[in-house]
């Protein structure tokens, strides 16, 4: 299924009076108002495929219907979300999910919808049914070096892929650690895991990156090889400048400082890309700013002063991607609400008066810091977000869209009520 542009069209009409007065209100208060327009309007953030179909836990799992199927419904899933919102134009692929068996065609179709290929998802935290080792007690860092091999050897296999549908980077997430003290030694998994990613690294063409992804804890429970930013940036700076730290909101332990955290990545140059998600207390899959809307933004905040510092272009210098598995929610809704919150704390953070920041904090005039920051946090720019969807021949009201158009009960009438995608 795909939306008509005059669908689109014929729905933001309806909705254009009370738009204008809206955004009019809005704009009028914002200074460079058309360069923030311009901001959003460009920005663009990658769905992962296996967002697309509907996630579980460990106690099981409840599919909506209409999953998609292969490779090629999943673009067009995507597809859909980018006509509607027109901030979802990348997809983020996971391999062995979605190995492109015609990788041609599947460029040629995401071409079609105006999509491109982000980062290049390898998997060394299950065995697939043909592998010969196990990934039971780790990959890159294992005590037995074939094991070892065979995770570098899927990795080489996993940009290979990626070079065919042109994308341009490896995210490496490992889920290597230990569950009991004793278990491992540190420094050696430490080791094993550098020479394992130094091989993989080796491999990566010249215009590509390597984005180390860290996570606290799970599924090991007591030790991860690469549990925290520090141990990231370790790698990412003994691996080389193609190397970078991979920030996934939902990856730290509770109340970590994570917008110091990425200030200070930025200020390396370190920070490769972002994975967005919600978590209230020790998941990461929460639907992007549905708990902590305010720390989304400071995140926002620092990322901007720090990409302005360095002279980063926002939309294209990081990793934009959102990393979350939906349980109770249809997953296009999910992720429709997900881009939405993330554009509001952009927009939000682009609307900081930088320069009267930069003044209050030299005065050490503390109240005066938090009052321009939440100036910006509490103007309402969702009419700013809606006016660079419409004048990318988005939707005004994406999710309000989704549900009038019954996008979902198509899905189930072309695919079927018990569809299952591949993924988690
Ligand atoms: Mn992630």
């Amino acid at each position: 299924m795909q939306i008509g542009k005059y669908k689109i069209q014929e729905y933001n009409q309806e909705q254009s009076q009370e738009h204008s007065r809206r955004f009019e209100f809005t704009a009028s208060s914002v200074k460079g108002v058309e360069s923030v327009l311009q901001k959003l309007v460009d920005f663009q953030v990658a769905i992962p495929s296996w967002a697309l179909g509907t996630g579980g836990t460990r106690f099981g799992r409840f599919p909506g219907g209409g999953e998609p199927r292969s490779l090629e419904e999943k673009i067009e899933d995507v597809a859909l979300l980018h006509q509607l919102n027109a901030s979802s134009g990348a997809v983020s692929l996971h391999i062995p999910w979605d190995i492109p068996t015609n990788a041609s065609s599947i460029k040629a179709l995401a071409a079609q919808y105006g999509l491109r290929f982000d980062a290049m998802n390898s998997n060394t935290f299950q065995d697939q049914p043909e592998q010969e080792k196990s990934y039971k007690f780790g990959s890159m860092q294992h005590v037995d070096k074939a094991v070892r091999k065979q995770a570098i050897e899927h990795n080489i296999e996993v940009i290979k892929y990626g070079v065919e549908l042109g994308s341009e980077s490896l995210t490496v997430w490992l889920s290597d650690g230990s569950s009991f003290p004793g278990q491992l030694n540190f420094r050696k998994a430490f080791q094993n895991t550098l020479e394992s990613l130094q091989e993989v690294y080796a491999a990566l063409p010249d215009n590509w990156k390597m984005f180390v992804e860290y996570k606290a804890f799970e599924p090991n429970f007591y030790s991860t090889t690469v549990g925290d930013w520090g141990q990231s940036l370790l790698y990412a700076n003994k691996l080389g400048p193609k190397a970078y730290t991979l920030v996934d909101l939902g990856h730290h332990l509770p109340n970590a400082n994570i917008e110091q955290i990425v200030s200070l990545l930025l200020m390396e140059g370190k920070l490769g890309g972002f994975h967005f998600n919600d978590s209230k207390y020790g998941d990461d899959d929460l639907t992007v700013g549905s708990i902590k809307p305010y720390q989304l933004f400071l995140i926002f905040n620092e990322l901007i002063e720090g990409m302005d510092a360095r002279g980063m272009e926002h939309a294209t210098d990081l990793g934009w991607m959102i990393d979350a598995s939906h349980n109770v929610k249809d997953p296009l809704e999910d992720l429709l609400q997900s881009v939405e919150a993330i554009m509001i704390a952009y927009a939000q953070a682009l609307l900081v008066d930088r320069k009267a920041l930069a003044e209050a904090q030299q005065e050490n005039d503390v109240a005066r810091c938090q009052e321009i920051l939440q100036e910006a946090y509490r103007t309402d720019v969702r009419p700013l977000v809606a006016e660079a969807r419409l004048r990318s021949g988005a939707a005004l009201k994406p999710l309000q869209l989704f549900r009038e158009l019954k996008v979902r009960e198509n899905l189930i009438n072309e695919r079927g009520l018990k569809t299952v995608a591949t993924g988690l």
